[in-house]
């Protein structure tokens, strides 16, 4: 032992893996952020913002014991999500809380979805992939969770994705929108091969980028389709304007001029 310095025995090991900054330290533990008049439906919402996944099922099942499952659905599901999106934009939560508030929300939705025996309708379909040879899909993941938050359903794709797999994809099913991640100089270059494939397919899609490195604006506006996304909380906004049948091109300058 060094002289002079005090050695701490733990004996309480039950506590070592809690997260103290979501339970504990959060800035908005116990503080009614998106506060409802309704007490069931608050506590979805918090329980979603906290992304508290060991309570989202007690929780959930009991609002349903009052609620509709598209009431929980959309005004405590979506809702507690939707703060987590303006947390973000806030630059209050980053990468785990989200993901984490995502996933909580995923839980509560598979309930309130096997209670009204059907999927909700979504508002939109989404393809989302992270480019051939290009493993960076933390972009992506939180594309994801932003695209399911805000209602749309999300065609995963996952990372490494070969472009012939994208097409086909986006062949089989007819996305409103297609998204794609990549980090490295070396992959990027992906995503305009993808553009011509799709255009030799005579499909005519939105196709919103993002990422790091030589993933610019310049670069992503080069090509046919592509269209420049800076944050992932762009994306459920872009989608929404696919389906509203805005052209890839009235999306590109909404989002990438001036
Ligand atoms: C984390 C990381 C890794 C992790 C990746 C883990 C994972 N699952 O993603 C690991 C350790 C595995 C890794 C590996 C490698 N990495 Co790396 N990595 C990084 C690092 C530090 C952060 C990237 C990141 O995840 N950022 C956070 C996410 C959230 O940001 P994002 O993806 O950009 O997404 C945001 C926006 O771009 C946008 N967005 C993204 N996609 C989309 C899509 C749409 C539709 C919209 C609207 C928005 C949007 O929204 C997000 C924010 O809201 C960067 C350095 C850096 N500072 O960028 C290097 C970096 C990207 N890596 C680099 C390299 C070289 C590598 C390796 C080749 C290293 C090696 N020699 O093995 C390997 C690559 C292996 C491979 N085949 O891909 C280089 C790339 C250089 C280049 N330009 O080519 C970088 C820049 C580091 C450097 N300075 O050299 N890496």
């Amino acid at each position: 032992m060094v002289k002079g310095v005090a050695v701490i025995k733990l004996n309480d090991y039950s506590n070592i893996f809690v997260r103290y900054d979501l339970v504990t330290e959060s800035p908005y533990y116990g503080i009614n952020r998106a506060a409802g008049e309704d007490q069931l439906l608050q506590k979805v919402i918090e329980c979603v913002i906290l992304g508290d996944q060991d309570n989202i099922d007690r929780i959930v099942n009991e609002a349903l014991t009052e609620k509709d499952p598209v009431e929980v659905i959309y005004e405590g599901l979506l809702a507690g999500m939707k703060e987590v999106s303006l947390l973000w934009d806030e630059g209050v939560y980053y990468l785990p809380q989200t993901l984490l508030a995502s996933d909580t929300m995923l839980i509560g939705l598979e309930i309130c979805e096997n209670k009204l025996g059907r999927p909700v309708r979504k508002r939109g379909v989404a393809i989302t992939h992270t480019a051939e040879g290009d493993i960076h899909d933390l972009g992506q993941k939180i594309v994801n969770a932003f695209l399911r938050a805000s209602g749309f359903e999300v065609i995963d794709l996952g990372k490494d994705v070969p472009m012939e797999e994208v097409v086909r994809a986006v062949k089989e099913h007819k996305p409103d929108i297609l998204c794609g991640t990549a980090h490295l100089s070396t992959t990027m270059g992906v995503f305009r091969k993808i553009s011509e494939a799709l255009a030799a397919e005579g499909i005519d899609i939105p196709f919103a980028c993002g990422g790091g490195g030589g993933v610019t604006l310049s670069f992503i506006t080069s090509f046919d389709f592509g269209i420049y996304g800076k944050d992932a909380s762009q994306a459920p906004k872009m989608a929404e304007d696919a389906t509203r049948g805005m052209s890839w091109q009235a999306i590109r300058r909404k989002y990438n001029d001036g």
